[in-house]
């Protein structure tokens, strides 16, 4: 189908940013990316040592080289890596029975059993991939390092998360401003195996596409206090759900403390809340269930700019368009 004008080539107005319609459009992110440590302070650990430079452009060539189906590449991680690894696995798996929320924690024992989630060896992306497709349709892709929220948040729409490959300086494997590979395998994973959960973040994707940069800008922070750093309620406690609080050893413990304000998860507020990113969060937003979370970012992205709405068909991996102008 051949259409009229614009950078989609169809009826949408004139002004509307590009977004991917079908999955091999994702191909085009590989290499946008963001410097190691452009958004973040530089005294990064890594930042200043050439080994581990050196190490990470290594693994993420084969970020820069993959493309939609095909599997992702095994790497073979050093005796540091591994070790590095191990330490934030043994010192995470002993708070996740108080910490985690349910479903983290009822999906965790599957990631062992499935996905060689153990001491001693770093899971392989590609192993992890297909065990989240058989749950939830959410598949993983490599990525060479920060991507822009567009793309990123796009990613989410057709059930893609970028993932890093590479894993965190071992001088410092409690806490990382960063993502690497145990953010993503011990916080994201898991959490992307339940449908629910999919669901939502697969609504802040779809709630992206063809965005304007303001509403880009909101979404990015609602999906920053909840898929990275949202606490739920969960009977008459509050649990994390944030893989940016499940993969810190430190600021898992905080975020439950009393020290932070806890704020109820209303996406028009969330979306106008500053954050830092080297630091612990200051604020965090309460969510009630991932369902309930969901449809309030649904009536958020309704009260959007963006004058058409979207829908994903899963046997085309396509995206297609609605009411559009
Ligand atoms: N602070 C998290 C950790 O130490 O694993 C990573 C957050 C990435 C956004
Ligand atoms: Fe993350």
């Amino acid at each position: 189908i051949v259409g009229t004008g614009g950078v989609n080539g169809d009826d949408l107005p004139d002004s509307t940013p590009w977004f991917p319609r079908k999955m091999v459009d994702l191909d085009t992110f590989a290499d946008k990316v963001l410097e190691m440590g452009e958004e973040l302070d530089a005294d990064h650990p890594g930042a200043k040592d050439a080994v581990y430079r050196a190490r990470r452009s290594e693994i993420t060539k084969i970020a820069k080289a993959y493309k939609t189906g095909q599997s992702i590449p095994h790497v073979e991680y050093t005796k540091v890596e591994i070790d590095t690894w191990t330490t934030v696995f043994n010192k995470l798996i002993t708070m996740f029975p108080d910490y985690a929320c349910r479903e983290h924690q009822y999906v965790f024992p599957l990631l062992i059993q499935n996905c060689g989630y153990r001491p001693g060896a770093i899971p392989q992306l590609d192993g992890v991939s297909k065990f989240l497709k058989d749950c939830t349709g959410f598949t993983l892709r490599p990525v060479m390092g920060l991507l822009t929220s567009r793309d990123f948040l796009n990613g989410l729409a057709f059930r893609v998360f970028h993932s890093t490959q590479y894993i965190r300086h071992h001088s410092r494997p409690l806490y990382t401003p960063e993502p690497d590979v145990c953010h993503e395998l011990l916080g994201h994973v898991p959490l992307f195996a339940n449908p629910d959960f999919a669901d939502f973040s697969q609504e802040i994707g779809l709630a992206s596409l063809g965005a304007s940069d303001s509403d880009i800008e909101r979404l990015a922070t609602i999906y920053w206090f909840t898929v990275e750093f949202g606490i739920c309620r969960q009977g008459d406690q509050l649990k994390a759900y944030g893989a940016g609080l499940l993969s810190s050893f430190g600021e898992l413990e905080y975020c439950l403390s009393d020290k932070p304000e806890i704020r109820p998860f209303e996406p028009a507020k969330v979306a106008q809340q500053k954050y830092p990113i080297t630091e612990y969060q200051p604020v965090y937003f309460v969510a009630e269930s991932f369902k309930d979370a969901q449809m309030k970012v649904r009536e958020f992205a309704n009260s959007c700019s963006r004058p058409f709405s979207v829908r994903y068909n899963a046997y085309t991996e396509s995206i297609e368009i609605l009411n559009s102008k």
